[in-house]
């Protein structure tokens, strides 16, 4: 996919449908809840010391994110190194919300309103300077910056150390089989977004992103990262997908046939970094009107 929540691959009838997601254009995945959640997530979880100091830890993490397509790494950022970036978030909202139409960013690159500086994903991808893409309408309370960590100088080093790059590419590298390079760094910021695009997949080939959160997403209302362990592989679910989205013209990757499945919503706290295997499905949950989300992220491919 090009960034959070790009539908533009959607025909009309899909748009229409959002309000309510509703069969059959969308048969959703039952989430995980309560114990069952906890037993789920605690199987797909493991801490950064015991991924740094054991060998055999770090060879358990790969198997497990091969299998279920997602990992877990709690507490992997210091608070100190953390609240920074978290301000730098808050920050670039209130600036880029302070400008008048048609005004421009003193840093970054704005893609705001009918004002597009960059269009399609590959230009985005390769930029040099940092590129804040606002959405409007059904994406409304949505930005995605392009190269977060070119925002700020003195807040480079500490962006790209708690993305863990190094240790991310070799995990996933072990999982899936192929030397995995960082393709581009993201951030976003959610605030009261009310539609997400439904369960999909970023594409058939291999794709990694993780996911370090700067806010604490706690509950469903704060719209978690969700995620149907296993789908990356799972060719059949795939295919019914495929063939559905054929006859309603909808984007191929679209995951609207699920109902058979469970999905993981992923709770977390600020410095939490979660692994996933974008070949999966996977969405962000819509948002409470109040609510407030930043997820700094990493994009890996081969
Ligand atoms: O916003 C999210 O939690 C996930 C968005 C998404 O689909 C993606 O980054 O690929
Ligand atoms: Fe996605």
């Amino acid at each position: 996919m090009t960034s959070i929540c790009d539908r533009s691959n959607v025909t009309v009838s899909a748009a229409m449908a959002l309000p309510e997601e509703a069969p059959p254009l969308y048969g959703p995945p039952k989430l995980r809840s309560g114990a069952g959640l906890e037993r789920a997530i605690q199987s797909i979880t493991v801490s950064l010391q015991a991924l740094e100091r054991r060998r055999l830890r770090f060879r358990l993490a790969a198997f497990t994110l091969a299998r279920t397509g997602i990992l877990v790494i709690r507490r992997a950022v210091d608070p100190d190194v953390l609240e920074p970036i978290a301000a730098l978030a808050e920050r670039t909202w209130a600036e880029v919300s302070a400008l008048a139409p048609g005004q421009s960013h003193p840093v970054a690159l704005l893609n705001r309103d009918q004002h597009r500086v960059l269009k399609g994903y590959k230009a985005l991808e390769e930029s040099v300077q940092p590129v804040i893409n606002v959405r409007h309408g059904e994406d409304d309370g949505m930005m995605d910056v392009f190269h977060p960590e070119e925002l700020a100088a003195e807040l480079r080093e500490p962006i790209l150390s708690c993305l863990h790059e190094r240790l991310v590419a070799d995990l996933a590298g072990l999982a899936f089989g192929q030397k995995l390079e960082v393709s581009c760094r993201n951030l976003y910021v959610n605030r009261g977004v009310r539609h997400t695009r439904f369960f999909h997949c970023d594409g058939q080939g291999l794709k990694v992103k993780t996911f370090v959160y700067l806010t604490p997403v706690r509950s469903l209302e704060d719209g978690p990262y969700c995620y149907i362990p296993g789908s990356h592989l799972d060719v059949l679910l795939r295919r019914r997908n495929q063939a559905f989205n054929k006859d309603h013209q909808f984007n191929l990757h679209e995951y609207r046939q699920v109902s058979d499945k469970h999905a993981l919503p992923i709770f977390a706290e600020p410095g939490d970094l979660v692994i996933s295997a974008q070949h999966g499905a996977h969405r962000g949950l819509p948002q409470a009107p109040s609510a407030r989300r930043a997820v700094l992220v990493n994009v890996f491919k081969p």
